[in-house]
């Protein structure tokens, strides 16, 4: 390892900055594929001169004949190599690697044959549980989020059959989308989420079958954000060696500064609250639109993407005093951001359908069996619904701020969601524009 590196390091230490490393087919301790200069002792030499180690990352892919053998040899190699390092500043790095979350499925990819990621799907490896490898020896999901063209094969019946993509671009935007959303549902308390992200990766096949349209800048935009607001803590930018990408209009650093200024607009309404509850981690692949919210103490946001070309669709709402039943329409092709004042207080606890006197009764009865894990909790980052004040804990203060609601008969049958609901009006921020700092809304 370079002087210069450990000197950088140390100077990043003594700022509180984070240190990482990147970990490729050539830097390994043991090299494989056609990596050209080797260095097998790198991991090694950085973990005894670093002074401590945040993020240790791998793009480690089955490159050449046994590249599966040589992935999982290096990665199990590399963890205990980490984690037996008798200096707890470098042993408690988090690891990832390419492609490697946690998830027994994988919807986005194009073949039926190939979703189940708890059993060998490659031909030429032994048996490889990618579930299991993740849960064994990683703790950052690094999901492949690149808009493939291939994915246009998601909108083929002939392979699909009825579960196809209302068209190419819906298909492109989806995949990424559901393989984020797979490994957030499924991530495990702790851990980060840390897609790959890329503008766009060409078919080298029959155009006749793989012709998706390079997406454009606001499919980009949204995508990022989608991301963001399904819990993901950061993104990494792949680019391939030479630099280049294959989208015919957006240069690999073009798509750089999108997909970061995409992300920062989004960081005054994180950065308004200490905790956030992800409303939802569904993807919806036939209907061609997908929607994302996060609500921040009493304000939610909420993103709307409708991918399908002729039909204007609005999102679901979970019934909440505040919110309308569903968003406005979003005109086909285009990404809509809406922002509610909401009242948290007075939600469908007990999640069917409407709001009335059960749903305190449910709210206050779950307390005693207080489980801390929802099904959006995202590795235990997203808190519950039930956690009103989002201080972190469901605990006095929400019940208090129950207890007010049920005072002020936000609970009746006359004054709940019925006479509550659809009396809002969205601030959408299509009007607002950029200058404020909030996502844009585009049309393709
Ligand atoms: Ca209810
Ligand atoms: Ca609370």
């Amino acid at each position: 390892m370079a002087d210069y590196a450990v000197c950088v390091a140390k100077r990043m230490d003594r700022i509180g900055a984070p240190v990482g490393l990147i970990i490729r087919e050539r830097n390994c301790p043991f090299p494989y594929g056609n990596p050209g200069p080797i260095d097998p002792l790198a991991v090694e030499t950085a973990l005894d001169n670093l002074p401590k180690l945040d993020y240790l990352l791998m793009d480690l892919e089955p490159w050449g004949e046994n590249g599966d053998e040589m992935v999982r040899r290096n990665v199990e190699e590399i963890y205990r190599l980490v984690r037996e390092h008798p200096n707890p500043r470098i042993s408690s790095a988090a690891i990832g690697n390419y492609n490697d979350w946690p998830g027994m499925t994988d919807e986005a990819s194009i073949w039926p044959s190939k979703r189940n990621r708890t059993e060998d799907t490659s031909f030429n490896s032994d048996a490889w549980d990618r579930d299991a490898f993740y849960k064994t020896f990683l703790n950052v999901a690094m999901p492949v989020a690149y808009p493939y063209e291939a994915y246009s094969r998601h909108s083929d019946t002939a392979i699909q059959g009825e579960n196809i993509t209302p068209n190419d671009r819906a298909a492109i935007f989806w995949a990424p989308l559901e393989r984020v959303s797979v490994a957030a549902r499924n991530l495990l308390p702790g851990n980060l989420l840390i897609p790959w992200v890329s503008n766009f990766v060409d078919a080298n096949a029959p155009p006749a079958f793989y012709n998706a349209p390079p997406p454009s800048e606001a499919d980009i935009r949204a995508l990022v954000q989608h991301i963001r607001l399904r819990g993901a803590h950061s993104f990494i930018v792949w680019t391939s060696d030479n630099g280049r990408t294959s989208h015919p209009d957006i240069n690999y650093g073009e798509f750089r500064a999108i997909a970061i200024d995409a992300w920062a607009e989004l960081d005054e309404f994180f950065d308004s609250s200490e905790n956030h509850e992800f409303l939802n981690l569904e993807t919806d692949k036939k209907s061609g639109m997908q929607w994302s919210a996060v609500r921040a103490g009493s304000e939610i946001k909420i993103l709307v993407s409708n991918l399908h070309q002729s039909r204007a669709m609005a999102a679901p709402l979970p019934p909440t005093d505040g919110l309308p039943s569903h968003t406005p329409m979003v005109e086909p092709g285009e990404h809509a951001v809406f922002t509610y004042t909401l009242d948290p207080a007075v939600r469908d606890f007990e999640n069917d359908g409407d709001i009335d006197a059960n749903d305190f009764v449910v709210f206050i009865s779950a307390l005693r069996g207080n489980s801390r894990e929802t099904s959006n909790s995202v590795g235990g980052r997203g808190i519950d619904p039930r956690d009103i004040d989002a201080s972190g804990q469901v605990d006095l203060m929400d019940v208090i701020a129950i207890a007010n609601a049920i005072r002020e008969g936000k609970f009746s049958p006359d004054s709940g969601r019925k006479t509550t609901r659809g009396g809002s009006t969205p601030r959408n921020n299509r009007s607002r524009g950029r200058s404020r700092g909030v996502a844009s809304v585009d049309t393709k």
